[in-house]
């Protein structure tokens, strides 16, 4: 029997996060790991599973799903004994839903102008996008942190769900900007927190990361 989910990665990627989530639902899954700087996401079979030409893309049961985020929520819901997102009818739901779409659409957004400035206004404007887009990044951080201070230590309040690991993907992402999330007092508390998770290891161990442990 093939395996259901199939991932489509890179080391560190947007992809790390769903990877994260299949070791935390303790779900198999065979991983395919694309070399990005070799255009491996742009090959002609990888644009037939994804025409954006992006990682990850997630097979399941042979199907191929794209955006990070929408994995997640579909994964969390899935897999529900495992508590990583509020089932319909819990009062968590509404902020469960914010949080997750505030990342995906306004701070991953962010970061792809950050790794890719030369797409929202050329080469010759990269520097001045890069410029525009970090304090952007921090003042996202800044808000976020603002919330864990008074309805922390999750996202959701007590309890860990899908969105505190896409967060700290994200905030894993501004390890080398000049000012890191996990500068942020709250922030930098969370990561902490879910770095002792043992699936952080084996995702670092299966990723080959080391940087940001
Ligand atoms: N919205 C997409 C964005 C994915 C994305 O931008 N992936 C990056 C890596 S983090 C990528 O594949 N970059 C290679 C490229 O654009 O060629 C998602 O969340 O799945």
């Amino acid at each position: 029997m093939p395996p259901t989910y199939v991932l489509h990665a890179a080391p560190g990627a947007a992809s790390l996060v769903v990877h994260w989530l299949l070791l935390e639902l303790d779900q198999p899954h065979e991983l395919r790991m694309l070399d990005l700087a070799r255009g491996e996401q742009k090959l002609p079979a990888y644009l037939a599973l994804n025409p954006g030409g992006v990682v990850p893309t997630l097979l399941i049961d042979g199907e191929p799903m794209h955006e990070a985020a929408a994995m997640l929520l579909h994964l969390a819901e899935r897999h529900p004994q495992a508590g990583f997102a509020p089932p319909p009818g819990d009062r968590r739901r509404a902020a469960y839903h914010q949080w997750m779409l505030h990342l995906a659409n306004t701070v991953q957004p962010l970061f792809r102008a950050w790794w890719y400035p030369a797409e929202v206004a050329g080469e010759a404007n990269a520097d001045a996008v890069q410029a525009h887009v970090a304090p952007r990044i921090e003042a996202a951080w800044e808000r976020l942190d603002r919330h864990l201070a008074a309805h922390g230590p999750y996202l959701l309040g007590a309890d860990v769900s899908a969105a505190d690991l896409y967060l700290v993907m994200l905030m894993r992402w501004s390890r080398n900007m000049l000012r890191p999330a996990h500068g942020w007092p709250h922030l930098g508390a969370l990561a902490g927190r879910m770095k002792a998770r043992p699936s952080f290891k084996a995702l670092y161990e299966r990723e080959g990361l080391t940087e940001w442990a």
